[in-house]
């Protein structure tokens, strides 16, 4: 096989068409339980289970053997990964990339951090198979996906940030504010890759609007933008149709997190993939 697509769970998709695709698993642990964010794990059932356990948690990403196993077969690799500001993903992959190039002068792996997460990456897993389809070449692709990068953003709303907090990916001051007030909040992936909170509007509506706000704000014309929601389905619908009021252009898909995503967005959780 010349291309394959590799990313780790994060991006929420388990399938890709028209290239060869490989999702590589996160796991989310507790005492009880270890769920493998694969396509066979019940994401309602696990954030069911957790919404009633009272004991720790925690996630661990793929280590570089999982994403050796995952390269396999293919001389070109598009590699996406989960935020380095948050995880270890991207540096795992990194180990494995350089292993599996120095195997084979006649491979290539290019890693590609998205400082981001969900939706965004699955944004530019999009644009890299667009490439791939359009018959790019692997430097034109890696250049390209750069560029592609710095026009694509991330704005979130949560509604509880005590599995970020709790595990250390969120300053727990921030955390502890929000949850004091009882709000949602609405953030956005800074240009390092870790939470930035921009505001915390009171009532459904009000967080809606304030997404839509947040997205003019970074550069939004009416682009593509994809809605990845915990469990969410009826704000997803409502937000897509304040998006489409504003840009009608805009071409809005909706889809829901998969297993990492849910465990920190948590229940009621949006994320917001767009680009610019
Ligand atoms: O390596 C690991 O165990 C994974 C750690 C992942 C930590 C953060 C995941 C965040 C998921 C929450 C809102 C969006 C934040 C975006 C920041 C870049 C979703």
């Amino acid at each position: 096989m010349e291309f394959k697509i590799v990313s780790d769970s994060s991006s929420d998709l388990l399938t890709l068409d028209g290239v060869a695709f490989e999702s590589v698993p996160l796991k989310i642990i507790t005492d009880e339980n270890e769920y493998v964010d694969d396509s066979s794990l019940d994401v309602f059932g696990m954030l069911t289970d957790l919404k009633k356990y009272k004991g720790k948690s925690r996630t661990s990403c793929p280590n570089s053997s999982e994403y050796l196993d995952a390269f396999k077969e293919a001389k070109k690799v598009f590699c996406v990964t989960i935020t380095s500001g948050l995880s270890g993903s991207y540096n795992a992959a990194s180990v494995a990339a350089k292993e599996y190039a120095d195997e084979d002068s006649g491979r290539e792996v290019a890693v590609i951090d998205s400082l981001s997460t969900g939706p965004e990456n699955a944004l530019v897993i999009e644009k890299i198979r667009e490439l791939i389809l359009s018959g790019e070449v692997f430097d034109e692709i890696k250049r390209k996906i750069a560029e592609y990068q710095k026009r694509t953003r991330l704005i979130f709303s949560l509604e509880s940030m005590h599995n970020l907090s709790r595990n250390g990916r969120v300053n727990p001051a921030v955390a502890k504010i929000a949850g004091l007030l009882g709000v949602r909040v609405v953030g956005r992936a800074s240009d390092v890759g870790t939470l930035e909170i921009t505001d915390k509007p009171r009532g459904a509506h009000n967080t809606l609007s304030c997404i839509v706000e947040n997205m003019k704000k970074e550069g939004f014309v009416g682009g593509r933008v994809r809605i990845h929601h915990a469990e969410s389905s009826g704000q997803a619908a409502t937000l897509k149709e304040k998006i489409l009021e504003k840009f009608p252009k805009a071409i809005v898909d909706i889809s829901k997190t998969r297993g990492l995503c849910s465990f920190y967005a948590e229940l009621g959780g949006l994320l917001v993939g767009f680009e610019t």
